[in-house]
């Protein structure tokens, strides 16, 4: 299969983020994408392509302008202040606060389009950011073209951001926004499988009340793992999306006895369904060696998963998540890819 990659993620370098009371070096680093390349190429899974540009038209059908607006925009008025540190919000409308956009103030702005202080915004993001997008859309382009699959190896990941909401190292939703392309395109179905070890609160809700995307979700239970406030196996959809919103939280320690019956139960929803396309939200965080990470999947494991995914018989886009395990992000991806093509 192709693999849609370009070196313009490593515009966005978070420094920090604070975790355990500590201010530590950002997981989500440049090293995770550069270590998949080169298991890709050392698998000789097939060629890398440059992304085209489809421009910003493809974004704005799942972001709001505003929310874009506001995030190309931010450096550059950071800057003007003099200010050359990352920049992270601090302050959020939670409860008992107003929902309101202050018009003028940068950190009420961001503390409005974000949920948490994990989506640090540094010179280059909005570039890394637009530029994983074109990704995605590159790998869709290529299935629309006749292909069985293709990897597109997306960073910054996108399935926590919503339509106007950063967070959880994520700023643009790389998998909605290929999805919507698709819908745009002619697929009138398509199932979202999550596989990353976070719930994508933020591939959820674009798609909760519709009934033209299926998403399917394996991860750890928001009762104890981020992003805490959603993913729990309540949330069926809403309104025409009833009952398209599949939600399978497992406990801490989930091996893959445990892993890989939750992914059955999502294949069969997601055959039932019928999708003309597949895209799988692929993180590897599941890994048992994960630092943030609490499942205990063994390399092998991410072999039998893709075989999983192939046997559903349908187009398949593969879109990078997360997965932090820096030295193992690789084998790990491309095990996925390689169970995939059998
Ligand atoms: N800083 C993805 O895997 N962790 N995002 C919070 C305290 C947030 C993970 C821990 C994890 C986000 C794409
Ligand atoms: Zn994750």
């Amino acid at each position: 299969m192709q693999t849609f990659y370009t070196d313009d993620h490593r515009l966005h370098h978070g420094r920090c983020e604070l975790i355990d009371g500590q201010l530590k070096p950002c997981f989500e680093m440049p090293q995770r994408a550069y270590h998949i390349l080169d298991r890709v190429k050392e698998r000789k899974l097939g060629e890398v392509l440059e992304p085209a540009d489809f421009g910003r038209a493809p974004i704005e059908r799942i972001h709001t302008k505003a929310y874009l607006d506001f995030f190309e925009g931010a450096w550059a008025r950071w800057e003007k202040q003099g200010k050359d540190g990352d920049l992270m919000p601090f302050t959020w409308p939670a409860r008992t606060l107003r929902e309101i956009l202050p018009q003028d103030n940068l950190h009420a702005q961001l503390g409005y389009y974000s949920f948490d202080g994990g989506a640090p915004i540094t010179a280059g993001t909005w570039h890394a950011c637009y530029c994983s997008a074109q990704v995605a859309l590159s790998g869709w382009d290529e299935v629309r073209n006749g292909a069985r699959t293709a990897f597109a190896l997306c960073r910054p990941p996108g399935h926590h951001a919503a339509a106007d909401l950063m967070g959880g190292y994520c700023f643009l939703n790389n998998a909605a926004i290929a999805c919507q392309a698709a819908l745009d395109q002619g697929a009138e179905r398509i199932a979202v499988l999550d596989v990353d070890y976070h719930h994508g609160n933020g591939t959820q809700s674009i798609f909760y009340d519709r009934a033209d995307v299926l998403f399917c979700s394996i991860h750890g239970d928001p009762n104890f793992e981020f992003p805490y406030f959603l993913g729990y196996a309540d949330e069926t959809g809403a309104g025409a999306g009833e009952g398209f919103n599949l939600n399978l939280p497992l406990a801490s320690g989930s091996p893959w006895a445990v892993y890989g019956a939750a992914l059955e139960t999502a294949c069969k929803r997601i055959s039932a369904y019928s999708p003309d396309l597949v895209v799988v939200s692929l993180g590897v965080d599941t890994f048992e060696q994960d630092p943030i990470s609490q499942f205990k999947l063994k390399s092998e494991d991410y072999l039998r998963m893709g075989e999983h995914i192939a046997a559903l018989g349908c187009p398949t886009l593969f879109v990078m998540e997360g997965g932090y395990a820096v030295a193992e992000i690789g084998i790990n991806a491309v095990n996925v890819l390689e169970g995939f093509e059998g």
